[in-house]
Order: structure tokens, then C-alpha cells, then sequence
């Protein structure tokens, strides 16, 4: 299936974790990474103070089911030092599942499609540079529709992108 991921760090070294994140998805067996957005630097949104986070989204097809893939990414988030406190803290490693085409889960373990993926713009804008994400539809509207309601949240792209085994910052000539 194809999986709709939103990946945000606001500990450590953001950008590392990401990375780190990405190339544990990229090594799953049951996984292949497909597409990955610019790399954002957002407000954080709920919880308490905390440093800005870095934020992106990322397309993977996987086979197996949205169950298991929650697992698969925890387990990725659990090696990249995520402590669990409290809710909207910040963090080394999140991995959302954000979307799938095909498949929709509505447990409280898991809901696909994520329930605040609508209302946060550091989801929708890096969601939106993806393969096919512009078609996306929730409660019959598109995302583009869900990203112009909201309300000014502070974000911005930075020079930041992944080139297939990494995230790097472009050379200044
Ligand atoms: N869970 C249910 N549905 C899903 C899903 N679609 N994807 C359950 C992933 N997990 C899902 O998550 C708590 C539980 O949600 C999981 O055990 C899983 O069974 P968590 O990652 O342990 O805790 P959390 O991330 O603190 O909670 P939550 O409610 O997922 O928070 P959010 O909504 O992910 O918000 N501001 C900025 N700028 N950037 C951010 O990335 N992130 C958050 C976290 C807050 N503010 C932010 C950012
Ligand atoms: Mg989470």
C-alpha cells in the first residue's frame, strides 16, 4: 500500500534524527521510500514551551498492514532515543502515520487518516509537495482547501533536502 508519513524532531540535532529516520524506512524489508518533501522549520503547536521543530513528510509503499506499520515506526522512533512523557512534548523522533489511499484505521491506537493532519499547517505543507498528495480529500475537502483555513502558523522551508541517502545542506559556491 501507499502510506503517507509526517516525520517532526525538536531535540538533539532535528535534522540527524530526521535523517536518521528516513534511512531506518529506507532499510525496512517490507518498505521503499518513494518521495520526500523539503524540510521545514516550524512553530511548535500545542504542549509546553519548546524549541522549534523540523518537520517533513515522506511517501513509502509497504507492504503489510497500517497495524504493523505503526509498529514498524515506533520501533524506529524507540532507537532514535524517543522518551515518551508528556503529550506534545518535545521529542528526538515522531513518525505519523499522516494517510493512505487505500486503507483507513479508526482505533484509538490508531487513526488513519490522523486526526489533526486537517487543522496543522507543518503537516499540510510538507504533505503537499508529495507525489499525488494535491488529490488527497478529507471530510470532501482537499488539502489545499484544509491549508488555506487555518491560521498564520510560523513556518518556513529550509535550504535542507534529502538526496536519496541523507538530508544535506546545498554547497555555497
Ligand atoms: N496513534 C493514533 N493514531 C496514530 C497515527 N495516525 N500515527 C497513537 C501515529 N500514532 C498514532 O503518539 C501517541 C499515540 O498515538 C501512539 O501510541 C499511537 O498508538 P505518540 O507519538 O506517542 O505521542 P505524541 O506524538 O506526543 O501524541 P500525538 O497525539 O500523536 O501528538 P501529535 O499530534 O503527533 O503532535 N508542533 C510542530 N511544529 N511540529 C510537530 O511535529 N508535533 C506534535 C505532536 C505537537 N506539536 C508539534 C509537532
Ligand atoms: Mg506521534
Amino acid at each position: 500500500m501507499l502510506l503517507y508519513l509526517g516525520l517532526g524532531s525538536n531535540l538533539g540535532q532535528p535534522v540527524r534524527y530526521l535523517a536518521a529516520g528516513l534511512q531506518a524506512l529506507q532499510t525496512l524489508p517490507n518498505a521503499s521510500l518513494i518521495a520526500v518533501s523539503g524540510i521545514y522549520r516550524t512553530e511548535p503547536i500545542g504542549g509546553p514551551k519548546q524549541d522549534d521543530y523540523f518537520n517533513l513528510a515522506a511517501l513509502i509503499s509497504y507492504s503489510g498492514t497500517l497495524q504493523q506499520a505503526l509498529c514498524d515506526c515506533q520501533a524506529i522512533e524507540h532507537q532514535n532515543q524517543r522518551i515518551r512523557n508528556e503529550r506534545w512534548g518535545p521529542r528526538t523522533l515522531d513518525i505519523d502515520l499522516l494517510y493512505s489511499p487505500h486503507e483507513l484505521s479508526n482505533t484509538e491506537r490508531l487513526e488513519v487518516p490522523h486526526p489533526r493532519l486537517t487543522e496543522r499547517l507543518f503537516v499540510l505543507a510538507p504533505l503537499l509537495q508529495l507525489p499525488e498528495a494535491d488529490r488527497i480529500s478529507i471530510n470532501n475537502k482537499v488539502l489545499k482547501e484544509w491549508a488555506a483555513l487555518q491560521d498564520a502558523q510560523h513556518i518556513q522551508l529550509t535550504p535542507h533536502h534529502w538526496n536519496g541517502a541523507d538530508i544535506v545542506e546545498p554547497i555555497e559556491i
